[in-house]
C-alpha cells in the first residue's frame, strides 16, 4: 500500500501562517506540524512508500520530509502548474507512481487521530471518512449515500448527504477506475476538467466503485483551511494528545504478542504500564522468574512506554483511581474465568470518571505456551528453586506450605488454586513430612525410613513441581551425618531443612509425653546446627531449628532459651511446636521471641491449634505455616471407604459416585509433563 498526500495547494486562506512554507507545515502542537503528524502515523502503520504532490515551496517541503528519520521512501511530484490547476492535475502528474497499488489518500491539511487512521487502514473495502454526528458543512465536502455506498462527493450536495473528509482507503481495482478517469479528465481539451476536484472524476463512475463510509463520529478528523479551523483543531488535538492508556503486566519476558498489544495501546495515548508486584504475582500464578525491579526495567526501556508504576495487587482500582487513564487496555481473555471479577471492578472504576475499557483478542499462540512451559521448567531447576523460599518469606511476610509425599500429592500442592472475590490463593511451598512419608510406606514415624528413601520421595516430587521444598529432617541424625544431608539437599534444590532438638529414638511429636522421647542438650543441638551451616555451600539454603520444649512440657523459658541459642548458632529460622488445641502458648512464645528477635522467621505447624487463621498468625509474627499432614489424612479415609464399600457390596458400582472418573484419572497426568 502507498500513501498519497496532496500538498500542491496554495493555502491562501491560512494567510501569514502559510506564507513561508506549504500549509501542511503549519504547527499544530509543540511537537508537530500537520505533516509530521501524518508521516509519523503512516510510518507507525508500516506503510513504507509515500507519494507526495507538491507545488509552492516544494524544496522546503522536500527537505522538511527528509529531515525526519522515518522508514519511508518518498516520491515527490511537483505539479508545474499548481497555481492554475486543482489537485486533480497533481494526481495526474503522479499517475505513474500510483498504478497497481492500494492507496491511502489524504489531503495535506487533514488532522486526524490515530484510531481514525487505523480504522481506515483496517477497512477491507474502499472507504471515505464521514461523520454521522457532525452537521452538514456549508462549504466543505459532503458524501451522498445510496444504499450504504457513496455515490458522489462534493461541496454542492445537500440531499442524502453526510459530512465527509478527504481521507480515503482505496483498494487497487477501485482506485484504478478512479485514476483512469482522473487521467481522462486531465487529458481532455476541456480546461475546466483540470481545475475541478478529483472527486468529480469519481462521481461520473461511482456506480462502478464500491466506496463505503467510515464513520469517525466526533473523533478528530478535520481539515485546516483557515486560522479559525486551526483554533478548533488545537484544543481537540490537545485532548487527544493528553489521553492516557493503562495496561498491567506480570510477565518476566517480553515476546512479540506483548509487543503487538503494547503497540496498539500506545496509539491510543500516552502509555502507562503497571507492573505487578512480586507479591501480587505469587498470589496469582507461579513465582516470578525475574524480580519486580528487573521486570519494571523491561518496560522502562521501551520507547512506546511513557511511565512504569507498580501495581501492588491484582485489583487495578488503586492505580486507576490515582491515574484516571482515558483507556485501560487488556486482552479479552479476562471476560471469563477467574479474572472476571477484576475486570468487572475495572469497568466499574472506569465508569466513575468516564474512562473506557478496550479489549483486544487474546492470542493463545502455541509458541507463547512453549515459552511459558520453558520458564516453568527453569523454575524447577535446583539453583532457581532453592532460593525461592527465602525470597518468598521476605516478599510476603507469611507463606504457607502443604505436605507432599509423592509425585501425585506434589501435583496437588503445585496446582491447586482457589479463586475467591477476585483474589487467588495457592500454597507457596511443599512440606516433605516424615510422618506422611513414613505413613505412605506403612511405617511408623521413627526415622525408620532411611535417607535414601526420603531423597527418592523428594526427587519424585521435584520431577513434577516447581515450588520450593521444606524437608522434615527429623533429628538430623548424628552431626557427622547431618552435614552430608545438608549438602545433598542443597544439591537437589531443597530450600530448607527443619531438624528437631530430640535425640535417640525419635517418636512423632503429637504423642508428646505419652511416649518416651528425649530432648537434646542445647549445646549439642546448637553444635549440630553450626556444623550444618558450615557445611552449606550455597547462600539461600535454610536450616530451621525446631524446638520441642512445649511438646515435652519443659516450659516457655526453656523454649525461648533454646530458640535464642539456636539462632546464635546460625539457625535461619525457628519452629515452635505444640500439641495443644489452644494456641495460647504458641502466641506467648511468639510475643516473647519477637521482643528480642524481630527478623528470624518463625515456623508453625498448626495441626492441633487449627482454629487460628493465617492472618492472625501473621499479625502475631509468624512467617511460615505448614499444613503438615492434611492430604494424607484426607486420602486414607477416602480409600478405606472405597475398600469397605466394595467388600460390603461384592462389586464396585456402589462406590462409583465417590470416585474420580476413569477418563479423569487417565488424563490427570499429561504425557509430556
Ligand atoms: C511431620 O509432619 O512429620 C512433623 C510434624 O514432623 S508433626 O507430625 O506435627 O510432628
Ligand atoms: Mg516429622
Amino acid at each position: 500500500m502507498k500513501a498519497l498526500i496532496l500538498n500542491s495547494g496554495l493555502g491562501r486562506r491560512m494567510g501569514v501562517l502559510a506564507s513561508e512554507h506549504p500549509k501542511c507545515m503549519t504547527e499544530i502542537s509543540s511537537q508537530d506540524t500537520i505533516l509530521s503528524r501524518q508521516l509519523k502515523m503512516i510510518a507507525a502503520a508500516g506503510i513504507k512508500e509515500v507519494v507526495m504532490t507538491t507545488g509552492y515551496y516544494d524544496d522546503v517541503l522536500v527537505n522538511y520530509c527528509k529531515s525526519f528519520d522515518l522508514p519511508i521512501s518518498y516520491t515527490f511530484v511537483k505539479n508545474p502548474i499548481y497555481d492554475k490547476t486543482n489537485y486533480i492535475y497533481s494526481i495526474y502528474c503522479a499517475r505513474e507512481s500510483l498504478k497497481d497499488t492500494d492507496i491511502v489518500l489524504m489531503h495535506g491539511d487533514l488532522v486526524f487521530e490515530n484510531s481514525v487512521f487505523d480504522a481506515v487502514l483496517a477497512s477491507p473495502v474502499s472507504c471515505m471518512t464521514v461523520s454521522s454526528t457532525l452537521e452538514l458543512p456549508e462549504k466543505d465536502f459532503k458524501a451522498v449515500i445510496k444504499e450504504d455506498r457513496i455515490t458522489a462527493v462534493g461541496v454542492e450536495f445537500f440531499n442524502n448527504a453526510i459530512a465527509a473528509q478527504p481521507l480515503y482507503k482505496l483498494n487497487t481495482d477501485d482506485w484504478r477506475l478512479w485514476l483512469d478517469n482522473i487521467i481522462a479528465y486531465c487529458e481532455s481539451n476541456d480546461e475546466s476538467k483540470r481545475k475541478c476536484y478529483a472527486e468529480k472524476a469519481f462521481n461520473d463512475i461511482s456506480e462502478k466503485i464500491n466506496l463505503r463510509t467510515l464513520d469517525f463520529e466526533d473523533k478528530l478528523c478535520a481539515e485546516v483551511d483557515t486560522p479559525e479551523d486551526l483554533a478548533m483543531v488545537f484544543p481537540k488535538l490537545k485532548e487527544v494528545e493528553n489521553r492516557t492508556v493503562y495496561m498491567c503486566f506480570s510477565t518476566d519476558i517480553l515476546h512479540s504478542g506483548h509487543m503487538s498489544i503494547i503497540k496498539k495501546a500506545a496509539k491510543l495515548g500516552k502509555l502507562i504500564v503497571g507492573v505487578l508486584s512480586d507479591e501480587a504475582i505469587i498470589s496469582y500464578k507461579r513465582f516470578p522468574l525475574v524480580p519486580y525491579e528487573e521486570r519494571k526495567g523491561l518496560f522502562e526501556n521501551l520507547a512506546l512506554v511513557n511511565k512504569v508504576i507498580e501495581q501492588k495487587s491484582l485489583s487495578y482500582k488503586t492505580n486507576l483511581k490515582t491515574l484516571k487513564p482515558t483507556y485501560v487496555v487488556h486482552g479479552d481473555d479476562w471476560v471469563t474465568g477467574f479474572q472476571r471479577p477484576i475486570r468487572n471492578e475495572v469497568v466499574e472504576t472506569l465508569a466513575t470518571y468516564g474512562g473506557q475499557l478496550i479489549e483486544y483478542p487474546y492470542s493463545a499462540d502455541e509458541k507463547y505456551k512453549k515459552l511459558d512451559a520453558r520458564t516453568k521448567y527453569e523454575l524447577s531447576l535446583p539453583d532457581v528453586r532453592r532460593g525461592r523460599l527465602k525470597q518468598a518469606i521476605e516478599m510476603k511476610g507469611l507463606i504457607t506450605a502443604i505436605e507432599a509425599h509423592s509425585g501425585l500429592t506434589g501435583l496437588i500442592a503445585e496446582n491447586t488454586v482457589v479463586h475467591q472475590d477476585g483474589k487467588s490463593h495457592q500454597f507457596d511451598a511443599m512440606w516433605i513430612s516424615s510422618l506422611c512419608d513414613s505413613t505412605s510406606k506403612g511405617k511408623p514415624d521413627i526415622e525408620l525410613v532411611d535417607m535414601t528413601s526420603r531423597l527418592r520421595t523428594i526427587d519424585d516430587i521435584m520431577e513434577v513441581t516447581t515450588k520450593p521444598i521444606i524437608f522434615d529432617g527429623d533429628t538430623g541424625g548424628l552431626t557427622e551425618h547431618f552435614v552430608y544431608t545438608v549438602k545433598t539437599l542443597e544439591r537437589m534444590g531443597v530450600s530448607m531443612i527443619i531438624i528437631e532438638d530430640k535425640t535417640g529414638l525419635k517418636k512423632n511429636s503429637l504423642f508428646g509425653n505419652e511416649v518416651s522421647q528425649t530432648q537434646d542438650t542445647i549445646e549439642q543441638f546448637a553444635e549440630k546446627i553450626s556444623a550444618g551451616k558450615k557445611a552449606q555451600k550455597t547462600k539461600k539454603f535454610m536450616i530451621c531449628a525446631r524446638i520441642e520444649s512445649l511438646i515435652l512440657e519443659k516450659g516457655m523459658e526453656d523454649a525461648l532459651n533454646r530458640a535464642f541459642a539456636y539462632t546464635a548458632a546460625g539457625a535461619d529460622a525457628v519452629m515452635i511446636h505444640s500439641r495443644k488445641k489452644d494456641p495460647v502458648e504458641i502466641f506467648e512464645f511468639m510475643e516473647k521471641f519477637r521482643l528480642q528477635d524481630t527478623t528470624t522467621p518463625i515456623v508453625l505447624v498448626p495441626t492441633s491449634f487449627n482454629s487460628v487463621t493465617e492472618e492472625e498468625f501473621k499479625s502475631k509474627g509468624a512467617n511460615v505455616i505448614i499444613y503438615a499432614n492434611q492430604l494424607t489424612r484426607a486420602g486414607f479415609p477416602a480409600m478405606q471407604n472405597a475398600a469397605k464399600t466394595i467388600l460390603k457390596n461384592h462389586r464396585a458400582q456402589e462406590c462409583g459416585d465417590t470416585l474420580m472418573s476413569i477418563k479423569d484419572i487417565i488424563t490427570l497426568i499429561p504425557e509430556d509433563l
